[in-house]
């Protein structure tokens, strides 16, 4: 096991000063070099994104800053997929996933969605700013077992109440499992909104959607 440490501290300034065009130059430089894909998820984009999460919150960078760091992020995504995602696995199943209503944020979500495409689940991406009837009508119709939901605002995790709400009331609770995860999200809330299950990042995200299959 090589020291990457420059290689992730570029990748994260890259991402901080959203570099979309550089960043997966230098993310497949980084895999050429041996450096794994979860590190470099974890180290460079992830730690570069914690960065300016931080600035944004004490009102040093505002939101042009950070919406072209989400740029560069998408951009360094898509270079780290083939190595994230296991190449020819057959698919197991399929599961929906979305980003609640009233949220945009997309980040979490597409990793998560890559995350566990890598497991071999076929994923329906129904987007951000999700209503509770599109969701419905997924489950009903594509016949997944996990439906998987974002939220990224104290103001929308509320909102991946309502949807389980909404499949109790339609009478497909039983039909899916629901995951639930996004920063504010816990496991206490997890609970309280009987949801199936938590989990706080990407990874674990996958490793538990497969265990329902
Ligand atoms: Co927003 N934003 N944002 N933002 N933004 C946060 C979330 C915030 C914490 C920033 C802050 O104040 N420090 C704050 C929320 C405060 C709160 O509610 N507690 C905030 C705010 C306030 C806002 C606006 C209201 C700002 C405004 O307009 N005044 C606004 C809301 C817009 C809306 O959604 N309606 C807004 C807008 C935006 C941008 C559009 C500019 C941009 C989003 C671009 C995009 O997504 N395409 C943006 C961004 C980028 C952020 C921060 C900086 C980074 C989020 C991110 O992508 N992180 C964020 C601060 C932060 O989180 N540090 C912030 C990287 C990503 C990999 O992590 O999404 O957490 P995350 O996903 C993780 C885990 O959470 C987990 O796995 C992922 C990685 O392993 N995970 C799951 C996610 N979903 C999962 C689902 C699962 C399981 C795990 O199972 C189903």
């Amino acid at each position: 096991m090589g020291d990457f440490s420059v290689q992730y501290n570029e990748i994260s300034e890259l991402l901080q000063k959203g570099k979309a065009k550089d960043i997966g130059a230098a993310v497949q430089k980084a895999l050429d070099a041996g450096a794994s894909a979860p590190d470099i998820l974890e180290k460079g984009l992830i730690a570069g994104m914690s960065v300016i999460g931080g600035k944004f919150k004490r009102g040093e960078v505002f939101v042009p800053e950070v919406l072209i760091a989400a740029r560069a992020m998408n951009a360094a995504s898509t270079a780290l997929k083939p190595s994230l995602a296991k190449a020819g696995v057959e698919p197991v199943g399929k599961a929906v996933i979305c980003t609640v209503k009233g949220d945009l944020h997309d980040i979490g979500k597409n990793l998560v969605k890559m995350m566990v495409e890598g497991k071999g689940i076929e994923v329906l991406d129904l987007g951000v700013d999700c209503d509770e009837a599109k969701i419905i009508e997924a489950v009903r119709t594509s016949g997944a077992k996990v439906l998987c939901l974002s939220a990224l605002l104290t103001t929308t995790m509320m909102a991946q109440k309502s949807v389980i709400e909404a499949l109790n009331a339609a009478g497909l609770r039983d039909k899916v499992k629901v995951m639930i995860g996004g920063a504010p999200v816990t496991q206490t809330f997890a609970d309280e909104i009987g949801a199936d299950a938590y989990t706080p990042d990407a990874a674990t995200a996958a490793e538990v959607c497969r265990s329902f299959y």
